[in-house]
């Protein structure tokens, strides 16, 4: 076995100069794999006498263990070249100027949606959300729709196909069962917006099968109209940027308020461009009113303790008014010159301090 040295240092050799981690597993198989020469030497160990082998034994597990450490040494070498050379090519050249025009922009509804969330989480509203696809309950009974009651055709819902037990969800079509999924799950008080999709089966010129809503639900010990009507103001005031304006709230109704109302504000129509705030004409902007005491109970909320207003507007034709757009239909057409003109730049967050638009 005189071998010994010879093979270890052709092996030691081989392995220093294996110049990647291919090169080095091919003499990994070359001396340890099944038809290896350090394999090879090991089975002769098997023939040998007993006194031979006492003493070949442990010299040819020495060899093997210093060949595996070699090997094992320079594929942690390998290795850590392998990732310098990684990462030197992966390098990005932070010198480069910033590409002139931001790629992608935000859609106007969705920059109203931010608008609409700073203005009122700067009165404490907290934004809450729920499924679009909703059940009977939570879309139409919790709210005071009477079973079979024609308010629910009224709203050209979109009915889902029935299920085994023949109950038909619904794509939502406003935003107040999140109000309710929240009022059955927290104590009040609750101050909340819901902004969201909503849905009704309406396709013309003015409305479209699916548009955007934001309802919002106070239910505070002491609340009454007159904070209704100076919560929506000051929203008014903010949304639009203006410093005043005149404002009246017409009686309506709604099955799930009372009593309900409508508010209207003034609005200049006379220069071509819509002006709000002043001038000699009403604009309806909003529904809003009282939660009706059955709403509450509906919901495990005991009326004669707590009471509370909510509000409900469409975000769509806030953000024409507030934007000067004067069509709804390109909303939904992906026009990339729309986009760039009426769209928003994505990193300017909307806040009350900072400035909204
Ligand atoms: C409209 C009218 C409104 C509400 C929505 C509401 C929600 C709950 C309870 C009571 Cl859970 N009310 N929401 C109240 C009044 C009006 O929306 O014309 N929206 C565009």
């Amino acid at each position: 076995m005189s071998d010994i040295p010879t093979i270890e240092s052709e092996a030691l050799a081989s392995i220093e100069n294996a110049g990647d981690l291919a090169a080095l597993d091919a003499v990994r198989v070359a001396e340890l794999g099944k038809k290896g020469r350090v394999s090879g030497l090991m089975k002769t160990l098997g023939k040998m006498s007993p006194e031979e082998r006492q003493e070949m034994g442990p010299k040819l597990n020495a060899l093997k263990e210093r060949v595996t450490a070699a090997i094992e040494a320079r594929k942690a070498v390998l290795e850590d070249e392998a990732l310098e050379a990684q990462v030197a090519a992966e390098k990005i050249d932070l010198t480069l100027p910033a590409r002139p025009e931001p790629v992608g922009r935000l859609h106007p509804v969705m920059q109203v949606f931010e608008e609409i969330a700073a203005i009122f989480g700067d009165m404490g509203f907290a934004v809450a959300e729920g499924p679009d696809i909703e059940d009977d309950w939570h879309n139409f009974t919790a709210l005071n729709f009477p079973e079979g009651h024609p308010a629910r055709e009224t709203h050209d819902t979109f009915f889902m196909a029935p299920d085994k037990e023949g109950a038909q969800k619904v794509l939502r079509t406003h935003t107040s069962p999140v109000q309710i999924r929240t009022m059955v799950e927290e104590a009040p008080p609750i101050r909340i917006i819901a902004p969201g999709r909503v849905y009704r089966n309406d396709w013309d010129a003015t409305h479209t099968p699916m548009f955007h809503q934001v309802e919002g639900l106070v239910i505070e010990d002491g609340v009454h109209m007159g904070h209704l009507k100076g919560c929506l103001i000051d929203f008014v005031k903010a949304f639009f940027e203006i410093d005043e304006v005149e404002a009246r709230f017409r009686p309506h109704f709604f099955p799930f308020t009372e009593p309900s109302a409508e508010m209207d504000v003034k609005c200049d129509r006379s220069g071509g461009q819509m002006k709000i705030g002043e001038g000699e004409d009403w604009m309806e902007i909003l529904g809003c009113g009282m939660v009706h005491p059955n709403v509450l109970k509906n919901c495990g909320i005991d009326p004669d303790k707590h009471q509370g207003f909510a509000f409900g507007v469409g975000v769509d034709r806030l953000a024409m008014l507030k934007y000067g757009m004067p069509d709804l239909r390109p909303y939904f057409e992906a026009d990339p010159a729309w986009t760039r003109h009426y769209g928003f730049r994505p990193w300017l967050t909307p806040s009350v301090s900072g400035g909204l638009s």
